[in-house]
């Protein structure tokens, strides 16, 4: 089941405001999903994820078909009860990792015959395989088997060469039979969940063209566009993001995949996306760099050794706010400041000296902050939304991230 109410649109750009209706709940869009591989969003416990009101999250078909395996996951009757994450989940369909696997697989129309990176064992994934594991895991919603188109292709060996216009459009029309396949397969095993379409057609809008409307006579609950953010130049990706969202049907959800900054998740709501995830708040995290209001920091500089101020004098998180205010309130940039008092978060000097030592509480804090960043952003910009204030908030938010921290 799936249901997608239109709430609001902005008249100066293509964003929209809307709820999404899913088996484990609701989800009000635009919205920022945090990634949860392995069945874990990494360093980050579900208490905390909630805290921070993250709404749905994603797990990955591939990783959890390798470990813990699907007798393990059907024990369990799927993914929300074996992680405790009651909310709604996303799948990936393992495409885009099985693809990723680079010289272990070899991609058929068939599907993808790879050898598994955890023992070496002979494995294939199909358009079918991938659905009867989303529908073991009990997922949200699904995403169907893709080939994400390269930007630079690998085959034959000429390493550095840009995709051409044939190579992108066959690729892309194996996604589009497989993507009949999966949604036949969905359909066979009476998934009670929803099944998302994924856009495809390199960096060739003519291809992107028919890729979604063949996906939209499919008639698929949802679409997504894929084959964006894979190395491409910043512009190319810029160009892509204005074509292919707004074209899609506006009553449907859309979800750009593994997208992106937080300027590429702004682009991406004026360009009409409704879902976004991306491992960067929490990868970014993990090596110390950290996302505020007012620029990117890197907590390993010198600099931070003595500061006792937070990350973020604007952010509610526990790791800038401590316990003491409500991790749900939407940053204004009005509340208490941390000089006023009150305000039990730890400093930039504290933070500095658990990256320097390679303490767990490091990464820790600092995953729960930029994932509250980024859910506070998205926060923000429905807030913005429902105020028709989109546009004024836009122009806020690029002069606060040019300041400097
Ligand atoms: N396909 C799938 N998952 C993805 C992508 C894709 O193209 C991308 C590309 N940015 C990220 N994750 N199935
Ligand atoms: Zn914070």
């Amino acid at each position: 089941m799936l249901q997608f109410d239109l709430l609001q649109t902005d008249p100066s750009s293509h964003a929209r405001r809307g709820r999404l209706t899913l088996n484990h709940g609701v989800v009000q869009t635009p919205i920022f999903m945090p990634v949860g591989t392995y069945g874990t969003v990494k360093g980050v416990t579900p208490r905390s994820l909630e805290d921070m009101d993250a709404q749905i999250i994603l797990g990955n078909t591939f990783h959890l078909w390798m470990r813990p395996g699907l007798d393990v996951m059907a024990q369990f009757g799927g993914l929300h009860q074996f992680e405790k994450w009651n909310k709604p989940i996303l799948t990936d369909s393992g495409g885009f990792q099985v693809w990723s696997l680079g010289a272990m697989r070899k991609i058929t129309e068939d599907g993808v015959h790879f050898s598994s990176p955890v023992n070496g064992d002979k494995l294939f994934m199909s358009p079918e395989v991938s659905i009867q594991i989303q529908t073991t895991l009990n997922s949200d919603i699904a995403m169907q088997l893709d080939e994400c188109t390269p930007y630079l292709s690998v085959e034959p060996k000429t390493k550095g060469q840009i995709t051409t216009e044939d190579e992108a459009r066959a690729s892309m029309e194996m996604s589009l039979r497989w993507a009949q396949r999966s949604r036949a397969e969905f359909a066979r095993l009476e998934n009670p969940n929803a099944l998302f379409g994924i856009v495809q057609g390199g960096m060739f809008e003519g291809l992107r063209q028919e890729s979604l409307e063949q996906l939209v006579a499919m008639d698929f609950p949802g679409y997504a566009v894929g084959g964006v953010s894979v190395g491409e130049p910043k512009d190319e990706m810029l160009r892509i993001m204005a074509h292919t969202p707004h074209r899609l049907p506006a009553h449907k959800p859309r979800y750009l995949m593994g997208v992106g900054t937080p300027e590429d998740l702004i682009e991406g709501v004026a360009q009409g996306v409704d879902m976004f995830d991306c491992v960067m708040p929490t990868r970014n995290a993990r090596n110390g760099t950290f996302f505020t209001r007012y620029g990117d920091l890197k907590i390993r500089n010198a600099r931070h050794k003595m500061d006792q101020r937070p990350l973020d004098e604007t952010c509610t998180c526990y790791a800038c706010a401590g316990s003491a205010t409500h991790a749900n309130t939407p940053d204004t940039g009005a509340g208490r400041s941390w000089a006023q008092g009150g305000r039990g978060g730890f400093s930039r000097a504290y933070l500095h000296h658990l990256d320097r030592c390679g303490e767990m509480l490091g990464p820790m804090l600092s995953s729960i902050h930029n994932l509250h960043y980024y859910l506070n952003l998205m926060t923000e910009v429905r807030a913005a939304l429902d105020a028709g204030t989109f546009g004024a908030f836009r122009q806020q938010f690029k002069a606060n991230r040019a300041r400097g921290v």
